[in-house]
């Protein structure tokens, strides 16, 4: 092996020489920065370091000089614990400096404990485990609807957008069910260009992996209807054949690398301590002289810089000749609309549909009426289903824009199958990826087999349309596992997580338009099962209130005695309840999203919901817990704090304390109990 000692030589070397050393500085950097922080994880980014390497120095397509550029090749480095491998090489490539690896774990610095999508070079926030590989599938999806989208509009264009997908996974990645959930969609869904490379070191935090796992992965990943290559994952012939193969594959594709734990070290090679501890000194530095590295920190020779990047020039005449290409499709019809709108974001224009005043219509309904008319003029928009595709009202989608298939690849409709939390975090993938809109729908119930990825679509500040349906105990005949109590309160606890519970159907399309325009905000609408009525009010009376968050339905023309504040079909209930206070001032207020309502000015907030005294009462068919905010002290929370039972909806609305005979007494006795 070559040491620093005959570094002066360097352009003298073979390039397996070269790459080879290259990756023991890897390894030193990564010893160095994981002991200067005092904590980091060393023994896995020296197991797949070869791999990560290889890739990024001879495979991977980027431009150099713009971390952004739409056609890059994905990289995700899903065991987000392995973050040093990943900094490393993007001090490698330019986009961080040797400070940012000094300053690794530290507060403000570039090089946080786990990859943050912010950093130039990462993709995507990484850290919970197999969500990475997820955001992968969904960014491979997201490639492939839209090269085929392209192409469709024009076969010269398939260059647009015809990237690969790599991710790099750990043990605990494929441990994780979210991972192989969407790995089994994937399959099915022939995302050819989506490349997993699997470091599989037989270790993890608390031992082996055999403590805890004999799954043949090749096994399963061949039932999962995938490429699967096992190979020496140290090997780097072995690793070269096995990208290239994969690349070639008309599935997607798994190489499962047999690697050794913190592979290089002096005397820890394959033990689990080097997971998530700094080495030792002694040990990094017999480390260093094993490697042929000089007993120097964060030694990064210009030389091994400098042979890193000697494919630059034609990585950047790459991304030179794809935007030539794309500027000169700019002027065309088709494919100039397609770029204007998914790769510029450039919301086009559409209408509302069309609700009859007066009328009683669930707001599910309502959200699969301006799905169809927004579909229409967003070609960007894709999703779909976790299978409740009748109860979630994008069955006509599907019908209109064909499902996504391998076979089919213009689809728009995603047919997600039973696959909740796959299906969340590849939303995540698909907007992190751009171009694309996604949506997913399931019942407000199942929102918490989605949670973590509900959580990571805030963390990354994406785009993500959440359609929840059977918002309330009012599903009635499924009974309690069915009948949401805690969800809503619960998704709202999400920070920078919009959640819309909308009141008829108008609001739900303008709420609907409103998440759009989040750019930066993942939205949930939570919709009901049963018929509401339909506001009188016109969409622009309506609008600029639903645009604030909350705003005053129906008022009184003195101060008010009372202020209901109710969402989505609470409000029939409150404005009914109003009805029976013939003796008292009432105001009703409808709040289809606290957290935009939180955004409004001092001034706005106080207007609608007065600081004066009165009796406030918050209506929500859901837990109280949350709703104290706007009811205050001595204010009262209509809701329900227990599960839910098997019944029809109406009989569970009387037992529950629903109508508006009960509310009204409730109120009453509640005045009663303040005098
Ligand atoms: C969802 C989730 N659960 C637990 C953890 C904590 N954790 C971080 S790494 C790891 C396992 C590490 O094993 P492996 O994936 O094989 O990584 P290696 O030790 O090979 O680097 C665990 C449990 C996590 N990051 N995410
Ligand atoms: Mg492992």
């Amino acid at each position: 092996m070559k040491s620093h000692n005959e570094i002066s030589n360097f352009s003298n070397w073979l390039k397996e020489e070269k790459d080879q050393y290259s990756i023991s500085v890897i390894k030193g950097l990564v010893m160095d920065a994981t002991r200067k922080a005092n904590s980091g994880h060393p023994g896995g980014p020296m197991s797949c370091v070869d791999f990560a390497y290889l890739l990024y120095r001879d495979h991977l397509n980027f431009d150099p000089n713009d971390p952004e550029w739409f056609n890059r090749d994905r990289f995700i480095l899903s065991g987000g614990h392995m973050s040093m491998l990943q900094y490393s090489l993007l001090l490698y490539i330019g986009w961080l400096e040797l400070d940012d690896i000094r300053n690794f774990r530290q507060f403000g610095s570039r090089t946080p404990g786990h990859p943050e999508v912010e950093i130039p070079g990462v993709e995507c926030t990484t850290g919970p485990l197999g969500q990475g590989f997820a955001m992968g599938a969904g960014m491979a999806h997201a490639e492939a609807y839209l090269r085929n989208l392209f192409t469709s509009k024009d076969k010269n264009s398939s260059k647009l957008v015809d990237h690969y997908t790599y991710v790099l996974a750990s043990d605990g990645d494929l441990q994780e069910p979210v991972a192989l959930g969407s790995a089994s969609l994937a399959g099915h869904l022939g995302l050819s260009r989506l490349i997993v490379f699997y470091d599989a070191n037989s270790a993890q935090i608390s031992g082996n992996t055999d403590r805890s796992d004999s799954t043949d992965y090749a096994k399963v990943f061949n039932g999962f209807q995938w490429h699967v290559q096992e190979i020496d994952g140290h090997d780097h012939d072995q690793l070269n054949n096995a990208i290239l193969k994969a690349k070639d594959s008309k599935k997607p594709s798994i190489i499962i690398g047999n690697t050794i734990m913190a592979k290089g070290t002096a005397n820890m090679e394959g033990d689990h301590n080097t997971h998530g501890a700094p080495l030792p000194e002694d040990e990094i530095s017999a480390t260093k002289l094993k490697l042929g590295l000089p007993d120097d920190k964060f030694y990064f020779p210009a030389e091994v810089k400098a042979h890193f990047q000697t494919r630059f020039e034609t990585l950047s005449d790459l991304s030179g000749k794809w935007k030539f290409l794309c500027d000169g499709f700019r002027s065309s019809d088709q494919v100039g609309n397609l770029i204007s709108i998914c790769l510029d974001n450039h919301l086009p224009d559409t209408r509302y549909p069309e609700f009859q005043s007066g009328e009683s219509l669930a707001t599910r309904k309502a959200f699969g009426a301006t799905l169809d008319e927004y579909a229409n003029s967003f070609p960007n928009m894709i999703g779909g289903s976790a299978d409740l595709e009748p109860s979630n009202y994008t069955g006509n989608f599907a019908k209109n824009y064909s499902d996504f298939g391998s076979d089919k690849q213009t689809g728009r409709n995603i047919p997600f199958g039973v696959r909740e939390f796959p299906m969340a975090a590849m939303m995540n993938g698909m907007a992190l990826h751009g171009g694309v809109i996604p949506f997913g729908g399931t019942f407000l119930v199942f929102s918490d087999y989605e949670r973590p990825a509900l959580r990571l679509s805030a963390i990354q500040n994406i785009r993500v349309l959440h359609e929840f349906t059977h918002d309330s105990f009012y599903v009635g005949e499924d009974g309690p596992t069915h009948q949401p109590i805690e969800h809503a309160m619960a998704l709202r606890t999400i920070p920078a997580f919009n959640v819309f519970r909308p009141a008829d159907a108008k609001e739900t399309a303008i709420c609907f338009r409103m998440a759009l325009e989040e750019a930066d905000t993942p939205s949930a609408l939570l919709l009901t099962r049963q018929g509401v009525p339909i506001f009188d009010q016109t969409y622009e009376e309506l609008e600029p209130g639903v645009r604030k968050g909350a705003y005053i339905v129906a008022d009184c023309n003195e101060n008010p005695d009372l202020v209901f504040i109710a969402t989505g079909s609470e409000l029939s209930l409150a404005l009914k309840t109003a009805d029976l206070f013939k003796d008292k001032n009432v105001r009703v207020i409808s709040m289809p999203c606290m957290e935009i309502f939180e955004r409004q000015s001092e001034e706005y907030k106080k207007k609608v919901i007065p600081e004066r005294r009165c009796l406030k009462v918050t209506m929500e068919a859901g837990i109280t817990m949350g709703w104290e905010k706007y009811s205050g002290v001595n204010g009262l929370s209509i809701g329900i704090d227990h599960y839910g039972a098997s019944a029809p909806g109406n009989q569970l609305a009387e037992e529950f304390g629903f109508t508006p005979e009960k509310v009204e007494k409730e109120i009453r006795s509640h005045l009663d109990s303040l005098l």
